[in-house]
């Protein structure tokens, strides 16, 4: 598996990267941060076309950092010196204030190295810092799913799928292997998530990985357990059917987003989280959007999945992998899974 997030092939064409880079920013006053009603169309056409060839996009600089982005940042650092406080441990181990808003979580490591608890402590609180909440309900999202699905399209907001994310340096657990993003949704199938970093993205954090254009294949199914890591329940122990071979047929590229940029990631198309071995958790957002008027959402009620406490292979039969008693040893072997 390719470990470079350069793009096999050219760049200048890059998949999923958009080079209309400011281009929706100068023509959308409400992106720029200037207020008024968000536009009706917050994205270039280059954008929308390369998210139907690719399954996903790349979007730099769509947030407005300092309005959208640093008082999240600013709120999760509240947060983890609450928590090292809940402790008994100093703000910060330095007692510096952070530097730029971006260095907002250099306290969190010693925290999690002092133990992995208390940094769940924080994961589970900073997805109810209210910047983040407005963040996610934004208006500009309706719009960019409109554009997306088109204007007939009735955007929902997915209850339970929306959070911030922390890949710890060195974790597999929380992994999320290859995956198409409804399987853990179930809302409806044309939906599109919308992902985004607080943590400026290395090659070494484990950027998100994608099959570009996989998103053509439609759904696939899944081996429901993934029986070499027992201890992913849930939607992280789904498997693809035929893994391996599924994924080497797509160039793979694992654009490194920066604060402020937006990721617009299909349903259908093949992702991975990379395996962080940096020096540094990677914070990123993700809120998700659904179209009620799908006909497999109206049929499926839009019953959302195993967060949601649903079980997966009844609501969709057909995408799970009948289970012989060596079918699932056989039919997927984990291999470099992005580690
Ligand atoms: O690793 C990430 O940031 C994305 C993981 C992912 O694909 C997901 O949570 O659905
Ligand atoms: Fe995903």
């Amino acid at each position: 598996m390719p470990t470079s997030p350069a793009l096999r092939g050219q760049d200048h064409e890059a998949p999923g990267l958009s080079r209309a880079a400011g281009v929706a920013a100068s023509r959308n006053p409400t992106v720029a941060g200037v207020s008024g009603p968000p536009a009706a169309s917050p994205l270039a056409p280059e954008d929308v076309a390369r998210f139907h060839r690719d399954g996903f996009v790349l979007v730099r600089g769509f947030y407005d950092r300092e309005r959208d982005i640093a008082p999240i940042q600013r709120g999760a650092r509240a947060v983890i010196e609450l928590v090292r406080a809940r402790h008994g441990l100093p703000a910060a181990p330095d007692g510096h204030p952070p530097a730029s808003p971006d260095a907002f979580d250099e306290p969190y490591l010693d925290l999690l190295e002092r133990n992995r608890a208390w940094a769940g402590e924080v994961y589970d609180a900073v997805k109810q810092i209210p910047a983040f909440v407005r963040l996610v309900a934004d208006p500009r999202h309706e719009a960019v799913f409109r554009q997306l699905r088109g204007a007939g399209a009735i955007p929902g907001l997915a209850a339970g799928g929306h959070g911030i994310r922390i890949d710890n340096p060195g974790e597999e657990r929380y992994r999320a292997d290859w995956h198409q993003e409804y399987h853990g949704q179930l809302r409806s199938p044309d939906g599109v998530t919308f992902w985004s970093s607080l943590v400026p993205v290395t090659e070494e954090m484990g950027p998100v990985r994608f099959c570009v254009g996989s998103h053509a294949r439609g759904l696939l199914r899944v081996h429901a357990r993934d029986q070499r890591n027992p201890d992913k329940t849930g939607a992280y122990g789904l498997v693809l059917e035929h893994r391996d071979l599924e994924i080497a047929s797509y160039p793979q590229v694992a654009p490194l987003a920066e604060p402020g940029d937006l990721v617009l990631i299909d349903f259908a198309v093949l992702h991975s989280s990379g395996f962080n071995r940096g020096g540094r958790a990677r914070w990123s957002l993700q809120a998700r959007y659904f179209n009620f008027a799908h006909p497999t959402g109206v049929r499926i009620g839009w019953c959302g999945s195993f967060a949601a406490g649903q079980d997966f292979a009844r609501v969709h039969p057909e995408l799970v992998v009948p289970e012989a008693p060596s079918a699932a040893a056989a039919g997927s072997s984990r291999g470099g899974g992005g580690s």
